[in-house]
């Protein structure tokens, strides 16, 4: 079949150091349009989990419906995963995430499957903290269906019909800001070396982390007056920082000139170098990303890289103090405690 990825390939190939190559971390051949951004970003999570060298069934792949929703068919084949209905990746994502918190959850939706269809659940899920990574391929446009404008689309924006959107697009990494979500980046499927430092840090950061990714349709959406096409965005896009992804075990070597570079530890000791381009922000205050994200917007800019970041934050397990076992690991004993403890619990809720 076609789509099924030829095995060959060099013998001299990388290893990671758990001895896996880059091959060990694809899927199945991609049937997206060539040239369609999801494809990028496919690659960016690739290159990421082969780099930090996670076991791929430690990974477990969740999506709605859309192309965008199709993608972790093309990548991490050996990892978990489940293809949910249109919108509703956030509470199968929940339920698995609570069933076993030793995976690594990694969300992915479009902006019609996240700010349409989908929203009721993405702002839940944001206020739950549930600790996932979760990607927006954003390209404006309901691809799957033929490209009608998404709420996604900027005020303006014209699609390959020549109709001019006239509504205000939802903006879905101020919302996450305003909803306190804990770890906000927004990136371009283009710069894959602004991507992927960002879905390192987001895969460690233990909570809530949204990577809205710009990624452009190239049969629906990349026309003249669209400002989703790659043309409008490579020439509006304004890098917040660029970004060095350093892990636990590596020393940090590169010397950086003073007041130029943010150094953020992430929650396992790993290590985020920021070299600021925008000096009026701090992506450690969430009301300094809340203005630059509004700043860039007022100049008709895209504000990309790591807009916030609190490293500090609880997530849903702690917030609720669940189980460390996995519930399929749990034995009748823990399941089933007896009258006794039902006794217990109930008196305290009386
Ligand atoms: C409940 C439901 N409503 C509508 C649809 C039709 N539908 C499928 S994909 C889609 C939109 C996809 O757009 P998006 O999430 O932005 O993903 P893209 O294809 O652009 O990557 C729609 C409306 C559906 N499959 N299920
Ligand atoms: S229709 Fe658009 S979003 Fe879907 S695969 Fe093609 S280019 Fe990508």
């Amino acid at each position: 079949m076609s789509y099924i990825r030829p095995k060959f390939r060099h013998p001299d190939q990388k290893v990671n150091d758990i001895g896996y190559t880059k091959t060990d971390y694809e899927g199945s051949l991609s049937t997206l349009c060539a040239g369609c951004g999801h494809d990028s970003i496919s690659a960016a999570i690739v290159q990421s989990c082969f780099e930090l060298a996670i076991e791929p069934h430690r990974v477990a792949k969740l999506s709605g419906i859309g192309c965008s929703s199709k993608t972790p068919a093309y990548f991490l084949s050996q990892s978990h995963g489940f293809n949910s209905v249109h919108g509703r990746m956030p509470s199968v994502a929940t339920g698995a995430c609570l069933a076993n918190k030793e995976l690594i959850y990694f969300g992915v939706s479009g902006d019609g499957d996240t700010a349409s269809i989908g929203m009721g659940q993405f702002v839940h899920v944001i206020r739950r903290n549930l600790n996932m990574v979760y990607v927006v391929m954003n390209n404006g446009c309901y691809g799957l269906t033929k490209g009608q404008d998404s709420a996604t689309a900027d005020e303006g924006s014209k699609s390959k019909a020549g109709s001019v959107n006239q509504f205000n697009a939802i903006d879905l990494p101020s919302l996450a800001l305003e909803l306190g979500a804990t770890f906000v980046a927004q990136s371009f499927s283009g710069d894959k070396s602004q991507l992927i430092p960002l879905i390192k840090a987001a895969i460690k950061h233990p909570g809530f982390a949204l990577i809205n990714v710009i990624s452009p349709c190239v049969t629906f959406n990349n026309n003249p007056g669209s400002t989703k096409s790659y043309d409008y965005v490579r020439e509006h896009i304004e890098l917040t920082s660029t970004v060095d992804f350093i892990p636990l075990e590596k020393e940090i070597t590169t010397s950086y000139a003073e007041g130029s570079t943010q150094d953020i530890e992430l929650h396992d000791g790993s290590h985020l170098a920021l070299h600021k381009l925008e000096s009026e922000w701090n992506p450690e205050d969430r009301w300094s990303a809340l203005q630059a994200m509004q700043r860039t917007k007022d100049n008709g800019e895209i504000l990309t890289g790591l807009i916030y970041i609190n490293p500090e934050t609880k997530d849903l397990h702690e917030i609720i103090n669940t189980v460390d076992t996995p519930l399929n690991q749990l034995g009748k004993e823990e399941l089933c405690p007896g009258a006794a403890m039902l006794e217990e619990v109930n008196s305290e809720l009386r």
